[in-house]
């Protein structure tokens, strides 16, 4: 009983916000099932960490957007044509995060983008691939 209180813990831990870790990228190349992306930073406002992310077609994965500046910032995932979104989710201040649990029904590769006039010419744009 003690092992499944801890188990159920972790899993409670991963998924509420990766356990004090404000950055969890997953292995390069490496299908994820939970995600945090931050937006901003010391580094430079417009951009995205990490900037790559890999999923697994049709298995939800949880993902965690995180703020770490003073602006707003969103993650919208595209579909090709860049008018079709799959994902979205939207911060507004530093500290601020929003979650949510998606699932991708088609292999391939997708750019997201931050939505708030500007930051994407700024560079604030990433690459979600999603395998097989
Ligand atoms: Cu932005």
């Amino acid at each position: 009983m003690a092992t499944m209180r801890l188990g159920l813990a972790a899993v409670v831990c991963l998924v509420a916000a990766g356990c004090g870790s404000p950055v969890t990228p997953s292995p390069p190349g490496q299908p994820a099932s939970v995600v945090t992306i931050a937006a901003g930073g010391d580094a430079d406002v417009y951009h995205y960490d990490p900037p790559t992310v890999t999923v697994r077609l049709n298995t939800p994965v949880e993902v965690h957007f995180v703020d770490h500046d003073v602006v707003d910032h969103t993650w919208t995932v595209f579909d090709g044509d860049g008018t079709t979104v799959l994902a979205n989710l939207t911060v507004a201040k530093e500290g601020d995060e929003a979650s949510g649990s998606f699932t991708f029904t088609k292999a391939g590769t997708y750019q997201f983008w931050c939505t708030i006039p500007g930051h994407k010419g700024f560079g604030e744009v990433g690459r979600l691939t999603v395998t097989p």
